[in-house]
């Protein structure tokens, strides 16, 4: 099967990076929406535009169903697309609100760490309270930025990622028994963040919902969950930018890529 991923940018590559892990008998087809990067801090009604002209592009190209990789879009758009869409649509605050259910006690309060957009929308905490969760959802705004910067590590991202944990277990109503990193950058922060969180408060397990969306993927084309006879295809689709896009994928995805090509989408 061909699957489409879309995200705001690059980011969604960490998500790309799981699915390819879990769906090795799938093709891909990935679309970065870099001319309207960063989606984080746009209004519902832009990203829900931009994410209904990327699926369509997708579908006309064959995906059979579409990953939505940005958590921004899954939570602000994703809702109003699902019903009339032409394949099935994934998206990533789902799949991760229920990885986290599946590994804390009932009634928990989980930290969800995400982008304004995300965190004003608590879609993490609608979808956490469907499993009996509390959600404590902490903006980390510097963290896209510094996470394109390649400052993974170092004394400046520790301690912004304190800050923000410390706010962040400050405004919790009971220790948080797990941290769900809602965006797809974050990923790359990961061992900082587990590092950091352990001097604050112990060992917070970190759920990846990215990891959680491959997961929940394979539950709909398990075929694809077996290697294939000849290597994935993966082909790549930029609105913008095409040239910083190669440049950066290899820290998302974890590889370098051949080439990418430049689209426009109609609204
Ligand atoms: N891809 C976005 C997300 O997962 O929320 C982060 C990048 C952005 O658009 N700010």
């Amino acid at each position: 099967p061909l699957i489409g991923v879309f995200d705001s940018g690059f980011g969604g590559l960490t998500v790309l990076r799981e699915l390819l892990h879990h769906l090795p008998g799938a093709d891909f087809l990935y679309l970065g929406d870099t001319a309207h990067l960063p989606y984080g801090s746009k209004s519902q009604a832009a990203i829900t535009r931009y994410t209904r002209a990327a699926i369509r592009e997708l579908v006309s190209r064959g995906a059979e169903l579409v990953v939505i990789a940005c958590n921004t879009a899954s939570a602000l758009a994703l809702p109003s697309l699902q019903d009339n869409a032409p394949v099935p649509l994934v998206g990533v605050v789902g799949p991760g609100a229920e990885a986290a259910a599946a590994i804390v006690p009932p009634d928990s309060t989980v930290l969800v760490l995400a982008t304004e957009g995300t965190c004003n929308s608590h879609a993490y905490a609608e979808a956490c309270a469907t499993h009996g969760l509390q959600a404590v959802e902490k903006p980390c705004p510097l963290f896209v930025p510094l996470v394109e910067e390649g400052w993974t590590d170092g004394p400046i991202t520790e301690q912004i990622a304190d800050v923000y944990l410390q706010e962040a277990l400050a405004a919790a109503p009971q220790p948080p028994q797990a941290i769900v990193l809602g965006c797809t950058h974050y990923p790359l922060l990961r061992p900082l963040l587990q590092r950091e969180i352990a001097k604050l408060d112990g060992n917070i397990p970190i759920v990846d919902s990215a990891e959680a969306t491959a997961r929940h993927t394979v539950t709909l084309l398990p075929t694809a969950a077996n290697p294939g006879s000849a290597e994935p295809r993966l082909h790549f689709l930029a609105t913008d930018a095409a040239a910083k896009f190669q440049r950066f994928a290899p820290r998302f995805l974890g590889r370098e890529i051949p080439t990418v090509e430049l689209i426009t989408l109609e609204d």
